[in-house]
């Protein structure tokens, strides 16, 4: 690809964000994600690219926009393969509380692993940890291995997990081994890619979330030399045959960051409430602020954009 669609992208994020920022703390989730979803549907078609959905709100019959499937883009060229996730923690949004980011990748056409709607176990940790990680290890030793490698204690460390009575088993293992813990109630992409940031305050991210917001976490650990593994799990054999229809067949595979999303790949994320990574968006009278990360694989080039929004001269906001 020869040209660098990051900055392209982060219009797409910043528009999602700026929509559903509206709604924080409304307590109606549905329509955050509807009002990201549209802003980011709407501006993505202003980008000369000829892209396909194949990470998005759902299938053709379950969703209105950003389905799988969908042809998005100016119609030029290059053929990209698109993953969104216009409002990733529609909960949190609803609630205003923290880490709701909007968020989008791409890549080469065929880049990215088709994950069905069902959960990964996933393991995400920084550079300097990366390849020393093993997802079918216990969490004591992932903790030690990437104590080593950042020259650090355990106890140094701080682990991302989702509050969810699946992960009573981690969490125990996690805080026997010393580590500290910072549970969320929703939204694991956003400490995925903090775990890769030194000044985030965040090492590891780990358990069971979607599989969806896998790759696109994926997307932006590989941009970030990042190190993360991710595994479906299946509840039972629709969710097999599912997979199966989206060409997935060894159902016990792990698959790396770069497995998930491969070649030249872009990723940019917006927040809509404060977080680890982003700050969320803030309304000043006549417009708004944004805070945005934008990276690139090839280069590995990361921005953080601060944007201001005039709404006078934006009128659609
Ligand atoms: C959510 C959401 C996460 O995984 O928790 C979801 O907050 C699945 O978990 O950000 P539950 O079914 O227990 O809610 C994510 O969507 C993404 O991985």
């Amino acid at each position: 690809m020869d040209r660098n669609l990051a900055l392209e992208l982060v219009r797409v994020t910043e528009a999602a964000a700026l929509a559903c920022g509206r709604w924080v703390g409304k307590g109606d989730k549905n329509s955050a994600d509807h009002a990201a979803t549209e802003a980011m549907r709407r501006t993505l078609d202003s980008i000369d690219i000829n892209g396909t959905v194949v990470i998005g709100e759902g299938e053709m019959d379950e969703a209105p926009m950003l389905y799988i499937g969908e042809k998005v883009g100016n119609d030029g060229s290059p053929e990209v393969d698109i993953a969104v996730d216009p409002l990733e923690g529609t909960n949190t949004c609803a609630k205003g509380m923290t880490g709701a980011i909007t968020t989008i990748a791409l890549a080469p056409r065929g880049g990215f692993l088709h994950a069905p709607d069902m959960y990964m176990d996933k393991i995400a940790v920084g550079p300097q940890a990366y390849g020393v990680i093993d997802i079918t290890a216990p969490p004591e030793e992932n903790l030690k291995r990437v104590a080593e490698a950042k020259n650090c204690y355990v106890q140094d460390l701080t682990v991302v997990i989702l509050d969810r009575p699946r992960h009573e088993k981690i969490i125990k293992e996690v805080r026997k081994a010393g580590a500290r813990i910072h549970l969320i109630s929703d939204g694991d992409v956003a400490p995925a890619i903090a775990a890769t940031v030194a000044e985030s305050g965040v090492d590891m991210m780990l358990g069971i979330g979607g599989a969806p917001e896998g790759v696109l976490a994926a997307a932006a650990l590989k941009c970030m030399g990042g190190g993360m593994q991710g595994r479906l799990v299946f509840l039972n054999d629709e969710e097999k045959d599912r997979a199966r229809a989206m060409g997935i067949d060894d159902f016990d595979r792990i698959y790396s960051a770069e497995e998930m999303a491969g070649g030249d790949v872009f990723f940019a994320a917006t927040g809509v409430t404060n977080g680890e990574l982003l700050r969320g968006v803030r309304y000043f009278s006549g417009g708004a602020e944004t805070h945005s990360i934008v990276m690139r694989s090839k280069s590995r080039t990361v921005r953080f954009i601060k944007a201001e929004h005039q709404f006078d001269f934006k009128p659609v906001y």
